[in-house]
């Protein structure tokens, strides 16, 4: 008897009142205090009196919501406490008994209101889903879980996050505000010239979003419309705020892909589940990274080489949080695809961040090659061959892209590689030359990567695709002249620099 359960919403008390019959009546959902003063003014006692409740065999009862029903045949007696005497043992365990019940019925209101707040979403995003809400009414509706989730919280609930953890998205409406691209920028995120400087990451989580609808992905996999909004910030948030390896990185990856997808017009040549797979193993490709490389992971022996045995710890690592994201019925982009299709485009997922690791560049561009000779889009092996080439290609695309929006990229890079040469220098591991502040300098770092690295790769997709000759490649060859001259100035500057100082040192000595 007397247990709180949903199914007994209010609850009758009897008390012993001057030796007369009273019966109070209170909500399973009020609060110690309100018992208090409803039990205070049943027995004619001024509201704030400190009482406490007895049974006729003397025992005291608990003031609050699980309050044991009694009967008129078994009265409760209201006694006030005395003020002015220290408080009895007993009095002092009914103030922390009802301390501990009023912590109990905040907890028991804000589950509801979560609940409430969580049915009216699941509600209004259904209604979004199914019949598309105006603005206004989004708005209202928004208005309306915000006072209830201000409730919340102003009664000591926690907020929805789980703070502590990155992989933390909310249930409510993402909050980041809606853009809507010009048919300027919706024609220049096509391109590779696009400027990806120019956009905040709100900006760019809406081109995003763009991608998804304009591609067809949101209708092929039956995508919740708020689902891919709450996935993409939740993409966001898991991105760390690297010199190089950030979510700004993640978005030029994944719109070169979007823009490959055009120039080689690949919505003929493979499935829209082929696209969707392309993108967002480009989104997610290098999510939650530490801003440290393979290398450095393998040789500190860290947490994440210790765990995936020292293989691709960083490739393994970006899939499992990226899968981690999707795992969230809130986040699943995926959902209301069947288990079947979800496993396949799980697997080609993990298969295509695996692939940027470019530890395994020779082993993939090879594999690639020799399916040249007779591509065939209907071959699935030739096809995953064809996925982990792109996606490659689009990772480490910035020098296609005009000088003024790549060179930026190569200081971001060079900066990250540096804070890990500093690292690995003051941990005495070893370093690899291209990292060392004291023997890189920009054109070094990139005559060799856009000469050896970049062209034989962009040349080799060439084959499959002459359209990106003009679009792509021109722009690599451009660059690797643009440092090369680079690099011959920076030489006969040295040359120059070091004449000076055997003259002064010559003149000095006669
Ligand atoms: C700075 C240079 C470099 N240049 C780029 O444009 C670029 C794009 N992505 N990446 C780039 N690296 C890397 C980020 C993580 C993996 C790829 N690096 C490459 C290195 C200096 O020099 C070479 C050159 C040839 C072979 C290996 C390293
Ligand atoms: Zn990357």
């Amino acid at each position: 008897m007397g247990s709180s359960s949903s199914s007994f919403p209010h609850r009758n008390i009897y008390l012993d009142v001057d030796g007369k019959v009273q019966k109070v009546v209170f909500s399973q959902h009020s609060s110690p205090c309100d018992i208090k003063e409803l039990l205070c003014s049943s027995s004619n006692l001024p509201r704030n009196t400190a009482i406490k409740l007895i049974n006729p065999e003397g025992a005291m009862v608990s003031i609050d919501a699980t309050v044991p029903a009694n009967s008129p045949n078994f009265l409760y007696k209201v006694v006030p406490l005395s003020t002015s005497q220290p408080p009895e043992r007993e009095d002092m365990f009914q103030s922390l008994l009802t301390q501990v019940a009023e912590q109990f019925t905040r907890a028991f209101r804000i589950n509801e209101l979560k609940t409430e707040v969580t049915n009216r979403l699941a509600a209004l995003e259904k209604r979004v889903e199914m019949e598309g809400l105006k603005v206004v009414e989004i708005e209202k509706c928004k208005n309306d879980l915000r006072k209830l989730r201000d409730e919340v919280t102003s009664r000591g609930g926690s907020s929805f996050t789980d703070e502590g953890k990155k992989v933390t998205p909310r249930r409510d409406v993402p909050t980041y505000p809606k853009y809507t691209l010009s048919q300027e920028t919706i024609e220049a995120l096509k391109k590779p010239t696009f400027d990806v400087w120019h956009w905040e990451h709100n900006e760019m989580l809406s081109c995003l979003e763009f991608m998804y609808h304009d591609l067809g992905l949101v209708k092929e996999f039956n995508m919740n419309p708020i689902i891919l909004k709450r996935w993409l910030l939740a993409i966001q948030e898991n991105y760390r705020d690297n010199p190089f390896h950030n979510f700004r990185h993640c978005f030029c990856v994944s719109q070169m892909m979007y823009g490959m997808i055009h120039l080689c017009s690949l919505q003929g040549k493979l499935t829209l589940t082929d696209l969707g797979i392309l993108m967002t193993a480009a989104v997610c490709h290098d999510l939650d990274h530490p801003g440290y490389n393979n290398t450095y992971q393998i040789n500190a022996r860290t947490e994440l080489a210790v765990r995936y045995n020292d293989i691709s710890p960083l490739e393994n690592h970006h899939c499992a949080v990226a899968f981690q994201i999707l795992s969230l019925p809130e986040c699943n982009i995926f959902a209301n695809v069947d288990p079947e299709t979800f496993r396949k485009i799980r697997q080609a997922i993990i298969t295509l961040i695996l692939a940027t690791d470019m530890a395994k560049h020779g082993e993939i561009l090879e594999g690639f090659k020799q399916k040249l000779d007779n591509f065939d889009f209907n071959n699935e092996e030739h096809v995953t061959c064809l996925k982990k080439v792109l996606i490659k290609c689009c990772d480490i695309s910035n020098e296609v892209r005009p000088s003024e929006v790549a060179e930026p990229w190569v200081d971001c890079l060079l900066e990250e590689y540096f804070m890990q040469s500093d690292r690995e220098k003051s941990e005495g591991l070893p370093v690899a030359p291209f990292m060392d502040r004291d023997k890189v300098t920009k054109p070094t770092a990139q005559i060799g990567f856009i000469k050896f690295v970049l062209i034989p790769m962009f040349e080799t997709v060439m084959k499959l695709f002459p359209q990106i000759e003009e679009i792509m490649v021109q722009p690599l060859r451009d660059s690797r002249d643009h440092y090369e001259e680079l690099k011959q100035l920076e030489d006969s500057m040295t040359e120059q620099s070091s004449f000076m100082s055997r003259l002064r040192k010559d003149l000095k000595s006669e």
